[in-house]
């Protein structure tokens, strides 16, 4: 088995980025010895402390909506990967594009079609802080961006529209978080780095895993219909997810209370101790 998450408004809260209520639910899947693996749009310097607090410095990471893939040592390919090439021994995939182009296009654009968006590499550290109530080492490191951009938009839907027609002429996409919209390479998104590492799994162990996926946002849904089991978390937005297998379930509790509760609704019956965390 396996699972793969969104963090913020998943098993994060979408405010304060509190991930207690699914604490025990965490240490079961760990004692199961289920893979849980975060899928963000968080960058590479965001999730190195998150990764230690919750305790899953063991298992593969996706940032930047999939434009970036850690890999640690027990989920590298013998031939394919040469591992312990980093500081903290993972494996960095690259899937996307580079992001100072990104910026550029998008700084182009801007001007040619008379659009109005902040990026969040103009934003002072203040203003991603009053504008994500990060606080100011985690705004420093969501500014480290790879491979996406995220912006905020100031314009309407036909402007919204044009920048992404115009985008993907350069082979960029536009894809929606909680917050923002992340500009990024057309050929990344959660749902392929999810594909990817579902196959590098039976590669390794030799059998498919049964996967469940979980999200809020727009840029889970790739993801929500790559895997068997899928949970929406409630939130901001309302998902349209179109599952393979119809296996869909919609959590009533938001954030990381919704989390455990969609856990429990598609694992709970083969694991009373998992049950026993409904609140
Ligand atoms: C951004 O990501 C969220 C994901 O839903 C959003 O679009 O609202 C990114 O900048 C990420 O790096 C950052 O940690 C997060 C903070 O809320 O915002
Ligand atoms: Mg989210
Ligand atoms: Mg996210």
């Amino acid at each position: 088995r396996l699972v793969v998450t969104d963090l913020d408004g998943s098993l994060l809260d979408h405010d304060s980025y509190d991930f207690s209520p699914a604490r025990a639910a965490l240490s079961r899947l760990k004692a199961l010895g289920v893979p849980v693996i975060p899928v963000t749009s968080k960058t590479r310097a965001e999730l190195a402390p998150l990764r230690e607090a919750l305790g899953l410095t063991s298992t593969p990471f996706v940032a930047e909506n999939g434009a970036v893939i850690g890999l640690p040592p027990g989920w590298c390919h013998p031939r394919l990967d040469r591992p312990g090439d980093a500081r903290d021994s993972m494996v960095v995939k690259h899937t996307g594009v580079d992001n100072a182009f990104i910026r550029a296009r998008l700084d182009v654009w801007r001007q040619r079609l008379n659009v109005r968006f902040t990026r969040m590499g103009e934003m002072s550290v203040e203003k991603v802080v009053a504008l994500t109530g990060l606080d100011d080492a985690r705004a420093i490191a969501a500014r480290k961006r790879q491979g996406s951009e995220p912006l905020i938009w100031e314009d309407d839907a036909a402007a919204l529209d044009a920048l992404r027609q115009a985008l993907a002429g350069d082979g960029l996409t536009l894809t929606q978080g909680g917050r923002f919209h992340h500009a990024m390479g057309a050929t990344s998104d959660k749902g392929r780095a999810v594909t990817w590492l579902i196959k590098r799994f039976r590669s390794l162990r030799g059998s498919m895993p049964l996967t469940l996926g979980l999200g809020d946002g727009p840029n889970d849904i790739e993801m929500l219909e790559a895997v068997d089991q899928a949970v929406v978390i409630k939130g901001a937005h309302h998902l349209a997810v179109n599952p393979a297998s119809d296996a869909l379930y919609r959590t009533r509790a938001k954030g990381p209370t919704g989390w455990v509760e969609g856990l429990i609704h598609w694992w709970g019956a083969q694991d009373e101790r998992l049950a026993s965390l409904a609140l």
